[in-house]
């Protein structure tokens, strides 16, 4: 299903998608090549979640991500060469090269603080739902987490004090499950919940929580449209679990590329490993979004290669500027540190 917007936005949605799939594949190779060293995670497999549903927000809402922010961030319009400086621990990054991967912060664009603490932004994000009601706004703050959070205590006190307080918050929970499990609604448990179906523990609490197929693009934004709408007409929180199929190279500690991404898979899946095979198939959203794209006749094939050449284009110039930025001098060490 297509979101229900105009042509030109779809086209922008594509483009974001393809954006943080070749940025990840491109981060993936770099690592491989050891031309940097740390951990990172990767968003692949999780692009038609993520991108329509921060299309949704206002400028002036607050989002808060995890260890897996690089899309979320490239989504709501990060440039892409600052985003890998950071990574990279580069001085023209976002943060001067001293945030990395897990704790890259863009307030410019309403990301106050992301953390690599499973859990972490929870409360924080229920913390700015309360600030900006306080201010008399109608921004919203929207919390982006995995599946895997909810194990944290400090989820059930948020959810509980945003349901009490009836705070502007919406919790969008990324479910990846396990892999090799499937999606269909109801039936894709966590890899580390006891509760299910995961919406049970928000429904607990009187927030209202609803599933979603997280690689439909347009079921996930329809349902983030119209939560975001009821928030900030002052209903309170609202939960979300997106439902995705894990990504077959992100199942080990260190992801791998099977195949790199290439428009053309979306129609003829031979030249994928057979391992692979079914999830390039059946999961992965950025192809069935530009399979649906054309099929719905919103662009042509030659367009999506079009789109996906100027993308790869963008990327390997975020990869120049990234190595051509400095590290930090040891001089500002102790600049920017609140203690
Ligand atoms: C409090 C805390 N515990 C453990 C970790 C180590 N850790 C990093 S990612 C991760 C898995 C988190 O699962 P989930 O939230 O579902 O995110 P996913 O990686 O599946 O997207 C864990 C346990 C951590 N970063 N913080
Ligand atoms: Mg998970």
């Amino acid at each position: 299903m297509l979101p229900k917007l105009p042509r030109e936005s779809l086209i922008e949605l594509c483009r974001k998608m393809f954006l943080i799939r070749y940025f990840e594949e491109a981060l993936i190779g770099l690592h491989n090549e050891e031309r940097f060293k740390g951990h990172y995670h990767v968003y692949i497999g999780q692009e038609a979640t993520g991108v329509p549903a921060i299309s949704c927000l206002g400028v002036g809402d607050y989002l808060f991500t995890t260890h897996r922010n690089h899309g979320h961030l490239l989504a709501r319009g990060a440039d892409p060469r600052r985003l890998l400086a950071e990574i990279l621990g580069r001085r023209d990054g976002y943060n001067k090269g001293k945030g990395g991967s897990f704790h890259t912060n863009v307030t410019s664009l309403g990301f106050p603080q992301t953390s690599g603490v499973v859990g972490g932004i929870i409360p924080l994000a229920t913390g700015a739902a309360y600030a900006v009601r306080a201010q008399k706004t109608d921004r919203i703050s929207v919390c982006l987490f995995g599946d895997g959070a909810l194990e944290e205590g400090a989820a059930a006190e948020s959810f509980n004090m945003a349901s009490l307080w009836k705070l502007p918050v919406l919790y969008l929970c990324e479910n990846n499950g396990k892999y090799g499990q499937g999606k269909a609604a109801g039936t894709a448990r966590s890899s580390t919940m006891a509760v299910y179906p995961l919406t049970d523990l928000p429904a607990g609490y009187k927030i209202p929580a609803q599933q979603v197929d997280g690689t439909n693009a347009g079921a996930v934004h329809g349902v983030v449209s119209e939560a975001v709408k009821k928030i900030r007409q002052g209903g309170g929180p609202q939960f979300i679990e997106a439902q995705t199929v894990r990504w077959p190279g992100g199942v080990t500690n260190w992801p791998v590329v099977p195949i790199a991404t290439d428009a053309a898979i979306a129609w003829d899946v031979t030249s994928v490993p057979e391992a692979e095979r079914e999830w390039y198939r059946d999961s992965d959203p950025v192809l069935i979004f530009i399979r649906e794209l054309v099929e719905k006749k919103q662009v042509s094939r030659e367009e999506i290669s079009e789109i996906q050449q100027g993308i790869l284009g963008v990327v390997s110039q975020a990869v120049e500027f990234a190595f051509d930025s400095p590290y930090p001098n040891s001089e500002t060490a102790l600049e920017d540190v609140f203690a």
